[in-house]
């Protein structure tokens, strides 16, 4: 195609698996003129099909690198949308030789943030921009409205912050999208927004679990239970799909059962959850619901051992999950209750967690990323988006430096009212032998955070007493050090010595 010869396009998309072509299709509907490339052809000419048969979208296909950089209007703007690390390099090598200086390039792929930082470095070397840029939503979010979290260049921003205004997901305090910060900020944020949904899947999981096992409830109870939730404070595209999920038949046994009680309980992951949780570790930031939903993955993984294992403790003696409350008289309408509330409060802290990552990376890079305007931007388009983002969006414009969700004054209350009930339910999962790790880690950092003192002062002499790691006291300055044994022995007073 000779592109002197037709009008240049706003910007151009490479890589057309199914979020790109469903971002590219979005663009175009937008009434924004685009270029698409895909290195597997045939990939272009499906697109094509598509933007005509859904209503004619100014879509053009090229076939070459060359070709497509050069149907583009300068400054030229690139998005890519191929599998992360090296793909994503020979996709720049393969466009970047046609592109001038001023060009930026936009990879909106689940990338890990360093890597977008090197490629600034290496772009920037040839004057071009470079953007990375977290996009969540799945393929029904790339097509009608995303969350957009892009990062890097904030010229590259500039250039084409007209299209993703109007790509993003619209929401009533404006499209989901913000410029996030420089670097790979853009990339880290969609990745703890990922171990946040990590967290969410979790806690559902849980609900589900303790409502199946102890309450007896069957799908279809459920599916009504979340619908219901869904008009509440926890309504959520999450929650919304869980309710669906419910409602499915399974072709395969004629429609009798439900197709959920047939899914192999082994859950797969890309990696982005375990990222999170490897720079919670880095960042020395406590993040244990994300950790506990990473683990149950794992775990989950080991469907044949879990196998063996139910075996050969039911031959020890053990009874099943749920089998202490045989005869015990259950208040389903309490326990359903219950667990709303303590999913709630859960959810709470695994976003405290999500969110004070985020802010302790900030520090380190000087992002200076505005915790409240993420909120925001998660409202609508992604897969974590939910009524209670508001208040989370609204708790950090009272206090920017609000230390943690838990003591905003709204959710410090409302975690305070659902406390009894998450008691409740914890403490019933745990002595029936039902596994909640996220729901009780959440209780676990709540309890942990909320005490004015904690037993880590029998560590602090503990470490004192084998390693000499010294001490500090409640009641004066100074660190001391304690011969702790000889004194045992002698049986004396230690009387700590000023180090
Ligand atoms: P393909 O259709 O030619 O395989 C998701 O796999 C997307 O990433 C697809 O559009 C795929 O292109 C693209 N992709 C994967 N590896 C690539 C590479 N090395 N270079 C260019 N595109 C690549």
């Amino acid at each position: 195609m000779d592109a002197s010869t037709l009008a240049l396009s706003r910007i151009g998309l490479a890589g057309l698996a199914v979020m790109g072509q469903n971002l590219a299709l979005n663009i175009a509907e937008k009434g924004f003129p685009i270029s698409v490339y895909n290195r597997t052809t045939s990939k272009v000419d499906e697109t094509l099909d598509r933007a005509k048969q859904e209503g004619n979208l100014p879509v053009s296909g090229h076939y070459s690198p060359r070709d497509f950089v050069l149907s583009l209007q300068r400054p030229r703007s690139v998005i890519i949308l191929v599998k992360a690390g090296s793909p994503v390099d020979q996709t720049i090598t393969a466009l970047s030789q046609f592109m001038d200086p001023g060009d930026s390039i936009i990879d909106g792929g689940n990338e890990w943030y360093e890597n977008t930082e090197r490629r600034i470095r290496e772009t920037s070397e040839r004057g071009l921009l470079y953007i990375g840029m977290g996009v969540s939503g799945g393929e029904e979010g790339a097509r009608h409205g995303p969350s957009l979290m892009p990062g890097g260049s904030f010229q590259a921003y500039k250039n084409v912050e007209d299209v993703l205004l109007k790509v993003a997901a619209q929401v009533d305090d404006g499209p989901c999208v913000a410029y996030i910060g420089e670097g790979g900020s853009g990339n880290f944020v969609k990745m703890v927004h990922n171990g946040i949904e990590y967290g969410d899947m979790q806690l559902i999981s849980e609900a589900y679990d303790v409502l199946k096992i102890v309450g007896g409830l069957s799908n279809s109870e459920l599916a009504d239970i979340f619908a219901d939730w869904n008009r509440g404070e926890l309504e959520s595209f999450l929650v919304e799909i869980t309710g669906d999920i419910f409602r499915v038949k399974d072709v395969f046994s004629g429609g009798n059962d439900e197709l959920v009680d047939k899914i192999l309980d082994k859950t797969g992951m890309k990696g982005t959850g375990k990222w999170t949780v490897q720079e919670a570790a880095e960042l020395s930031v406590a993040a244990p619901t994300i950790a506990a939903s990473l683990d149950c993955r794992y775990l989950s993984g080991l469907k044949e051992e879990r196998e063996d294992a139910a075996r050969v403790l039911k031959e020890a003696g053990i009874r099943e999950a749920g089998e202490v409350l045989v005869g015990r008289s259950i208040d389903k309408k309490r326990l359903i209750d219950d667990v709303r509330q303590a999913l709630y409060a859960s959810k709470i802290c695994s976003y405290a967690q999500g969110m004070n990552l985020l802010r302790a990376k900030s520090i380190q890079k000087g992002w200076n990323l505005n915790l409240g305007e993420l909120a925001r931007i998660w409202k609508g388009g992604c897969i974590i988006r939910a009524i209670f983002l508001d208040r989370i969006k609204k708790a950090y414009e009272r206090d920017r430096e609000l230390p943690n969700l838990i003591v905003d004054r709204e959710f410090s209350r409302e975690m305070v009212q659902r406390e009894t009930a998450w008691r409740r339910v914890v403490g019933l999962a745990i002595e029936s032998g039902i596994s909640i790790p996220g729901m009780s880690a959440s209780l676990q950092y709540f309890d942990t955070y909320r005490r004015a003192r904690l037993p880590a002062n029998l560590v602090q002499a503990q470490r004192d007493l084998f390693g000499a790691h010294t001490y500090e006291r409640v009641d004066r300055p100074g660190s001391y050090h304690t011969e702790w044994t000889k004194l045992a022995k002698q049986g004396k007073t230690g009387v700590g010595a000023l180090n």
